[in-house]
């Protein structure tokens, strides 16, 4: 169930989007596969992919639907593709999909922001068309990710209850894509870099699912098709002199052509983008290229109106465009593995990402924001779940830094969202979490985990394990909030003694700092929820940053306001973006601009 190198068209592949209009069905009773709706829907809707229902339809029952759902398509297979390799690649199904074609089961996967793919050669006929019958799943358990449990409710709907503040958008929320490649071919590569001079040292590995007769080549062009350098083998080093660095004012990306040759004749080719760059821990700073770098930005979502959680491109260009027009150099991708796309766009427009997998909602808590914030303690990792989860959450790291490995934006993996780390349990199960991504990444990327507010310095159970400490803190809004917002600024200083008490020397990340700010509302003086209030306390939080040498990065909760479940601590959703819904400015967005834009890349270092 590999979901396979990004699908791109080359001399040897071929790639069709199968976005568009889909047939879809509610399934309630969960009785599709037993009606044979595995061989077309009964009475079906249609359905844009990608999408993620809910903001579509009008009533409240089909918004808040929960339990199986099902998208059909006819797919047509060009007979000229019989000698190929053939696949039909998710970008995305969350949370969990049965793929079937021609009525026979293909495929499962579960984790519903990871890609995957399912063979179609056994199940297609060539040269006419075939059925794909897609179930997907949108319930949440505690041996899931994302976290939640699914209840029964009076009248017999199924309702999820997420232990997450966002909503459980669903469905094929990312492109769908018929992939044909050759049979022989190569499966995966990875990339490494080491800097001396002005020279890089380009370490590469390549799998092929076929090894004998065949050659494998590694061609690096730059960015006007030049060719650098080239070799031959699986496995290798490349020079690049004069080397143009990948970095967030100049993200300069490299082609890399990969090839599979036979004598003349071009077996597979694959190509890629990618910059050449090193990103490491030293002492406490982060260093892109060796050189400090302070980080500037934002906790960002998938979100917008209408389109909910599903692949929108047009804001996905206008929030970069925002991010670069508020002089932000990165995101951490909460709380679930963004998509290709974004890390690709990423890429190009040289924004660092903290890369993090769906484990969110560590703590049984449906208001998980209300109760951590008072210190509630649910023993999240003693549960029976545990063991499932644990394997579940392992799998699709792997698959996160296996689908990301090579993204010159990647420059951390965060491996869990505010988890109950102040439970005794959480250490075992972090250290195994901890010591598996290390392995599976060859980049060996710092790894973290964003700290919930009272797993404070003296509570918290896993902090050494981080290469770097990222802390989600709201003091100033959960807590001394208001007219105690004098406060917050003492308090929060007070945490910090503590953390460089204990961990010596790492870098600090504020993960997330934030106050629900309604666009619009003007108070003099500033309250709770207006505009000049979230000024006020982003102000303060900047002072307290300022004063710690150890804070490295600083990342707002959050870029836009997004959608959340319904309840008495949201106001159509959560309202922490410096941006609307509608990617439109609020007051804090000139604060940020006028601060970022005067911090200089290695602010705090002592270059
Ligand atoms: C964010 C105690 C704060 C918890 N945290 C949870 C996260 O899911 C929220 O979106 C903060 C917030 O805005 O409350």
């Amino acid at each position: 169930m590999s979901a396979g190198l990004y699908p791109i068209q080359s001399i040897t592949r071929r790639v069709v989007d199968l976005s568009g209009i889909w047939n879809f069905q509610f399934d309630p009773e969960g009785t599709g596969k037993k009606e044979k709706w595995t061989h077309g829907l009964p009475s079906p809707t249609t359905m844009p992919v990608p999408s993620s229902f809910a903001d579509l339809f009008t009533d409240k029952e089909s918004k808040e639907y929960t339990g199986d759902f099902w998208y059909e398509k006819e797919l047509f297979i060009p007979k000229e593709w019989e000698n190929m390799d053939l696949s039909l690649r998710f970008e995305a199904a969350a949370h969990r999909a049965t793929v079937y074609i021609n009525g026979s089961k293909s495929g499962f996967h579960e984790g519903g922001f990871l890609p995957f793919s399912v063979s179609l050669n056994k199940t297609v006929k060539f040269g006419e068309p075939n059925l794909v019958c897609v179930k997907v799943n949108n319930e949440l358990f505690e041996d899931c990710l994302p976290v939640g449990r699914t209840v029964t409710l009076a009248d017999g709907r199924k309702m999820a209850k997420g232990y997450f503040d966002f909503f459980n958008y669903s469905g094929l929320i990312r492109p769908v894509k018929l992939v044909a490649v050759p049979k022989k071919h190569i499966v995966d590569y990875s990339l490494n870099y080491v800097l001396f001079d002005n020279c890089a040292e380009v370490n590469y590995s390549i799998t092929n699912n076929y090894k004998n007769g065949i050659v494998t080549t590694i061609e690096i062009y730059d960015a006007t098709g030049r060719l650098i350098t080239s070799s031959e083998g699986l496995e290798g080093s490349l020079s690049v002199s004069n080397v143009k660095l990948w970095d967030v004012n100049n993200p300069y990306l490299y082609t890399f052509r990969f090839r599979i040759v036979d004598g003349d004749f071009v077996v597979d080719e694959y190509i890629d983008q990618a910059g050449i760059r090193t990103f490491e821990i030293v002492g406490s700073e982060f260093l892109l290229n060796n050189k400090p770098v302070y980080l500037k930005g934002f906790g960002k979502h998938e979100d917008s109106d209408i389109s909910g959680r599903s692949l929108n491109l047009n804001v996905l260009k206008r929030d970069f465009e925002l991010m670069k027009w508020i002089g932000a150099n990165s995101i951490r991708s909460a709380y679930y593995p963004h998509s290709e796309e974004t890390l690709r766009l990423a890429d190009r427009e040289g924004i660092l990402v903290i890369n993090e997998v769906a484990a969110v909602g560590m703590m049984a808590s449906t208001l998980n924001f209300f109760d951590a914030s008072q210190g509630s303690q649910t023993r999240f990792f003693a549960k029976e779940t545990t063991p499932k989860l644990f394997e579940k959450h392992l799998s699709q790291l792997e698959e996160l830094i296996r689908r990301d490995k090579n993204r010159a934006c990647v420059i951390a993996w965060c491996v869990a969202n505010e988890p109950e780390t102040t439970d005794d349990e959480a250490r075992p199960y972090f250290e195994k979490i901890f010591s598996k991504a290390k392995e599976s990444d060859p980049q060996k990327r710092p790894l973290t985990f964003t700290s919930l507010m009272t797993a404070t310095p003296d509570k918290c159970k896993c902090a050494e394990l981080c290469d770097f400490i990222s802390l989600n803190r709201y003091y100033g809004w959960y807590v001394f909030g208001g007219n105690e917002v004098m406060m917050a600024e003492n308090v929060f200083k007070q945490e910090f003694q503590g953390w460089t008490m204990r961990i010596q020397e790492k870098p600090i990340v504020i993960a997330e700092y934030g106050a629900d700010t309604n666009a619009g509302t003007h108070k003099l003086p500033g309250v709770m929820w207006s505009e000049e209030y979230q000024d006020e306390y982003l102000s303060l939080c900047h002072r307290v940053f300022d004063s710690q040498p150890r804070v490295r990065g600083e990342q707002v909760w959050v870029f836009a306001d997004f959608m959340t479940g319904e309840g008495i601590m949201r106001v159509d959703g959560n309202k922490k973006g410096i941006f609307t819904r509608n990617r439109q400015p609020k007051a804090a967005a000139f604060l940020l601009k006028n601060r970022w834009k005067n911090l200089r890349d290695g602010f705090k270092s002592e270059e």
